[in-house]
């Protein structure tokens, strides 16, 4: 019996997920789907910032100083230039925000 039962178990513990990826779920409303995809939205941003994050913040407070975002530059001055642009309240680092928005995630 034993055998029977707990691949039934772990099957209706993956069905959500199944239901998710075929998009067989009920239906949903607009709005619903709206945020959900704002939450995708921000989720696809977050993650993007994290990659560059994990890339540059070599001392992991979670924003790039000028000399993280230029290290690995291959022209650091024109890289010390872009930074000044996207360093848009002048704090000498790149924000999260900052970031999404070099990316052209944010506006
Ligand atoms: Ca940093
Ligand atoms: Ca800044």
């Amino acid at each position: 019996m034993k055998r029977l039962i707990i691949p039934i178990v772990a099957l209706s513990l993956l069905q959500p997920v199944f239901a998710k990826s075929t998009g067989k779920t009920p239906v949903k409303s607009k709005q619903q789907l709206e945020m959900e995809a704002k939450r995708a939205e921000r989720e696809k941003v977050r993650k993007a910032v994290d990659a560059v994050l994990k890339a540059k913040d070599t001392n992991h407070d979670g924003s790039l100083s000028k000399d993280e975002y230029i290290a690995g530059e291959a022209d650091p001055v024109a890289a010390g230039k872009k930074f000044d642009q996207l360093d848009m309240n002048h704090d000498r680092h790149l924000s999260r925000d900052e970031i999404a928005i070099s990316l052209g995630l944010k506006k």
